[in-house]
């Protein structure tokens, strides 16, 4: 499996407790679910999620942008710790998630998994063969990660970004790479847009380093 440790270089020194404590020990697995932005949400309280960022990947265009895609297909990407979720998990979500019988008719929104490596090529292939004999032919590309592009920053945490009052709090912090790959700012994008739950700011909560009335107000939101 790749682990790396990509993520915690763009954090600062002072970073917010839960991203000083968050494991670097990680790995990576890619998902195309039409536009990225709520599958960056959704992904980003899931228990065990470290990281998330969103790109493009699927395609041979050099240096995809939003605005140039090629033929490149909206990706959300995840560092995850493995000792706390698998690539199973994280497929069944996957799976979930979306209609693997009915992709889109774009491919900048194609229902999309990029395996990194052998692991994640057999797990897939697993799972596309499970759900094919029960059910038929499945349209959901399942294909080898070549290249990802980090997508441009007003697309990193887009839920969080449209929620003034949380990202300048977290944006007093953290610069735009540093938003990207924080764990506190993953759970936020996912808490201000209604996914996530009590428990999660229960146990999380604490290790945001916001103030209590931010914290409230996302309890608010959730109840
Ligand atoms: N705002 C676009 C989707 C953007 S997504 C990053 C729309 O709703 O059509 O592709």
């Amino acid at each position: 499996m790749t682990r790396h440790a990509r993520g915690a270089s763009a954090l600062p020194s002072t970073a917010l407790p839960l991203d000083a404590a968050a494991t670097s020990e990680t790995e990576t697995a890619t998902f195309g679910l039409g536009c990225f932005w709520g599958p960056d949400a959704r992904l980003g309280v899931r228990p065990g999620v470290v990281r998330t960022r969103v790109g493009y990947a699927g395609g041979s265009t050099p240096s995809p942008t939003y605005r140039d895609l090629g033929d490149h297909t909206e990706v959300v990407q995840v560092d995850y710790d493995p000792t706390a979720t698998s690539y199973r998990d994280l497929l069944d979500w996957f799976f979930h998630a979306h209609n693997p019988r009915a992709n889109s008719p774009i491919r900048q929104y194609d229902n999309l998994v990029l395996w990194h490596d052998e692991a994640q090529r057999e797990a897939v292939e697993a799972a596309v063969a499970e759900r094919e004999a029960r059910r038929g032919r499945l349209t959901t590309r399942a294909e080898p990660l070549d290249s990802f592009t980090v997508a441009e920053h007003y697309h990193q945490k887009y839920r969080l970004r449209s929620a003034p009052a949380v990202f300048d709090a977290l944006a007093a912090s953290y610069n735009d790479a540093a938003i990207r790959e924080s764990t506190v700012a993953a759970r936020l994008n996912g808490l201000v847009a209604g996914y996530g739950s009590v428990a999660l700011l229960d146990d999380e909560g604490g290790e945001f380093g916001l103030p209590e009335d931010l914290l409230a107000r996302l309890r608010d939101r959730l109840e």
